[in-house]
């Protein structure tokens, strides 16, 4: 659907321009050439600290002009929303500027570093509600078609009484010992490692897909490398890695359904290996991120002799955002998930709905977090098998 000239434009600016600002663009750049959407993105301005540096990146991704402070980018008249791609230190005193200065806001998850600063989050979100502005939390894998039709299959129960939700989450860029102490490593400015950083969209996707809350953890983080090269040192430098390498929980949901989740930067082979299963008392369904067309379900009221999972290619005009793209049958990638997410962002600010996930979702996952982190410190000292 090409986009119409006569349609209300919707200015954005953007804050942070490296891997996912470059992914949020592309959702920018793509979503009203795909959808037709009630209001035009524009994509008005990009900021960030180095002048030639945002200027280049500005060029390459499609924004109209730079800034090179946040607080001029939230004031310019011809920027709505605002959309928030930094590490998660600044995501709170962005946002909250933002949503004084009257814009809607976009920000990438994790939605914060602490609670505190998700629920000032939350608090500046519901008061600027109030005045028409919205306020998103960026978890985009909920916009992959599979993962968007297994929620829908779980309302409306086709799943049953939900028993078991199982995520993993794997990567392996930290299996090298070598590699440097990227913000990602250090606590002060990622908030945690594995954990907010993958775990984030883990407790996200096993709250969406089963509609309900875990009510409380157990776990287990470790940190296998301890002291990482410093970035740019040349004298041979390490310094401390302040954050964990992988995390290990397991939950409860409030229908007494069971979580499990692992979560790893340090997973040999596995470069961004999402994996989630549901097992209801009337199916399952099974997703794997590295075949994302794919879901993989098991109808357990089928006659046995004839159960079994069977894959559903998840290319029809009949699932989640499928009819806009191509014929049926043509499958999409991890991009589209950004442009969906821009999709549905555009339709609640023109529509005046709450985006879901909102910052109260953001937070929900924030306290699911820290708890977490309390329980894998109390839980530091094993039960010793006895002998
Ligand atoms: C890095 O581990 C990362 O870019 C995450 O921060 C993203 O959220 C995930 O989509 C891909 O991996």
């Amino acid at each position: 659907m090409p986009q119409d000239t006569s349609t209300p434009t919707l200015g954005v600016g953007m804050v942070g321009y490296a891997f996912m600002g470059a992914a949020h663009s592309q959702g920018w750049r793509t979503a009203g050439r795909v959808f037709d959407l009630p209001l035009r993105p524009r994509m008005a301005a990009l900021c960030g600290r180095d002048p030639d540096n945002v200027r280049e990146a500005a060029e390459r991704l499609g924004w109209s002009a730079t800034e090179t402070d946040w607080r001029a980018l939230i004031e310019r008249d011809d920027v709505q929303l605002v959309d928030i791609c930094t590490p998660g230190a600044s995501h709170a005193e962005i946002a909250i500027a933002a949503l004084r200065a009257g814009k809607h806001v976009l920000c990438e998850k994790p939605l914060a570093n602490s609670v505190a600063e998700a629920e000032a989050m939350v608090a500046a979100a519901q008061d600027a509600a109030a005045s028409g502005q919205r306020a998103m939390v960026g978890f985009n894998y909920r916009r992959t078609p599979a993962l968007a039709l297994a929620q829908r299959m779980r309302a409306q129960g086709r799943l049953g009484e939900l028993r078991h939700v199982r995520v993993s989450y794997l990567q392996d860029w930290l299996v090298d010992p070598e590699f440097p102490l990227a913000w990602r490593l250090r606590r002060e400015v990622a908030g945690s490692g594995a954990l907010g950083d993958l775990g984030a969209h883990a407790v996200d996707l096993a709250q969406y897909l089963a509609g309900e809350d875990l009510e409380g953890v157990s776990a287990r983080t470790e940190t296998f490398v301890r002291e990482r090269p410093l970035p740019g040192d040349t004298t041979g430098a390490y310094g401390p890695v302040t954050v964990d390498d992988a995390a290990l929980f397991h939950g409860r949901f409030g229908s007494g359904a069971l979580a499990s989740f692992e979560v790893s930067r340090c997973a040999a082979g596995r470069r961004n290996a999402l994996r989630v299963e549901l097992n209801g008392t009337r199916g399952s369904v099974s997703f794997d991120l590295e075949r994302l067309n794919e879901l993989h379900f098991h109808d357990h009221t089928t006659e046995p002799g004839e159960a079994g999972f069977r894959r559903i290619h998840v290319t029809e005009d009949s699932h989640p955002y499928l009819a806009a793209w191509w014929p049926p049958g043509h499958g999409l990638g991890y991009e589209h998930t950004f442009v969906h997410q821009v999709r549905d962002l555009v339709h609640a600010v023109a529509e005046g709905t709450e985006p879901r996930p909102s910052f109260a979702d953001g937070l929900g996952v924030q306290r699911v977090l820290a708890a977490v982190e309390e329980s894998a410190t109390k839980n530091s000292v094993l039960t010793p098998v006895k002998a």
